[in-house]
């Protein structure tokens, strides 16, 4: 058809991915005026361990114009990535809680947040369904909000509250990405901020479309010219990100306390204790001991995955075996696991087996 067969290699940025295909936005149109290649990955990108994600830089080749295909060779390194569901380059994460229905789950917040500030990115607080509560108690929860280190919005699709200074917030070059649980409203948001969705959902075609309704399904959508933004799936109990030693300052009053003084020992957990910078005097003070000790437990169960032909009661430790965390622990005791701290390898000896786990934090020591 005589259409020009432009350069060998375009730069472009991940907007979607179906099943073993991707959408690939160019910053530059094409010959034929296009801007979005259906993209297949060559396998060396698969052989190199490197996945791609959605937000990813890409180069394309081996263009077909007019069919609008191409192939993705090769990845840009990432500025950040959002594990889950794997986001690359978010500039910020929107955490979306509901006010109401579903009923607001502070463990399930914290947990979001955490998994937010572990991208290392602004992280923007949103309540969602303002609508079905009372004004005085949107204020107040926006206020705990503060306490806790946040500026949140609160806002409803019903009645059009907060939307504005919302889309205010990220309309920004970058790619803004929803998080939080099923049913607090995240695709309403997406759909009110973006007038042109339904164009763009109905432009999909044919045996893809499939791949827009699986739950795994994440999407970039353009808010304003450079500034993107992504609904993700909701998955209602977001994993720990981090090891235990890492968790505290995800808090961003932890980060706020350490900031004015240091802890006695700088192995410290900061769970209150004598010579401890941030005390236990703090609103999510609980929050945080609970996911302490959730991620004893989580970490314990990977383990128990990857090892289970040692047997199941046993965990490898260097060159040997040791027993596990028994699985009904759920709460962690503070004394033993400061005892762990500060005694290394004897506490396993003069405690009982439980004990023993708790020795994995000296391990990043
Ligand atoms: N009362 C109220 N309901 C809302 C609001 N936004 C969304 N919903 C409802 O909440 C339910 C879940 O919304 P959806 O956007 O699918 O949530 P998602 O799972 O987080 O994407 C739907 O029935 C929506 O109509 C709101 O601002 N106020
Ligand atoms: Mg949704
Ligand atoms: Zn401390």
């Amino acid at each position: 058809m005589g259409v020009n067969p432009g350069p060998l290699r375009l730069l472009g940025q991940v907007s979607a991915l179906l099943a073993n295909y991707c959408w690939v936005e160019l910053d530059q149109v094409g010959p034929t005026g296009l801007s979005r290649l259906l993209c297949t990955r060559r396998t060396r990108l698969g052989k190199s361990g490197q996945t791609i994600a959605v937000g990813d830089r890409v180069w394309v080749e081996g263009i077909d114009w007019p069919a609008g295909r191409a192939a993705v060779s090769a990845l840009e390194p990432r500025q950040s990535l959002l594990e889950r569901p794997a986001v690359a380059n978010v500039t910020l994460v929107v955490v979306v809680v509901a006010l109401a229905e579903p009923e607001l789950d502070l463990l399930q917040l914290t947990r979001f947040l955490l998994t937010a500030e572990a991208t290392g990115r602004p992280v923007q607080l949103v309540f969602s369904k303002a609508d079905l509560v009372a004004p005085g108690e949107v204020v107040s929860w926006c206020q705990r909000a503060a306490g806790w280190g946040y500026d949140a919005l609160a806002v409803s699709t019903r009645n059009g509250e907060g939307m504005e200074p919302l889309l205010q917030r990220l309309a920004k070059p970058g790619i803004a990405v929803l998080c939080g649980p099923s049913g607090v409203g995240k695709t309403s948001v997406l759909n009110a901020l973006c007038p042109e969705l339904g164009l763009r959902v109905a432009a999909v075609s044919g045996r893809l479309q499939r791949g827009r309704h699986t739950t795994r399904h994440v999407e970039l959508f353009a808010l304003a010219p450079g500034a993107l933004l992504a609904d993700t799936p909701g998955f209602n109990r977001p994993r720990l990100p981090v090891d235990l030693d890492r968790l505290g300052p995800l808090f961003p009053e932890i980060r706020q306390k350490l900031g004015l003084g240091c802890c006695r020992f700088s192995n410290c957990l900061h769970q209150g204790d004598p010579g401890c910078a941030v005390g236990s005097e703090w609103e999510r003070y609980p929050l945080y001991a609970q996911c302490l000790s959730d991620l004893l437990l989580d970490s314990e169960r990977t383990d128990r995955v990857r090892d289970s032909p040692d047997g199941p009661g046993l965990r490898r430790r260097g060159q040997g075996l040791e027993p596990r965390l028994a699985p009904g622990l759920r709460q962690l005791s503070r004394r033993r696991l400061r005892q762990q701290l500060l005694d290394g390898e004897d506490a396993s000896e003069a405690g009982s087996e439980k004990a023993t786990d708790f020795s994995r934090p000296d391990q990043a020591d």
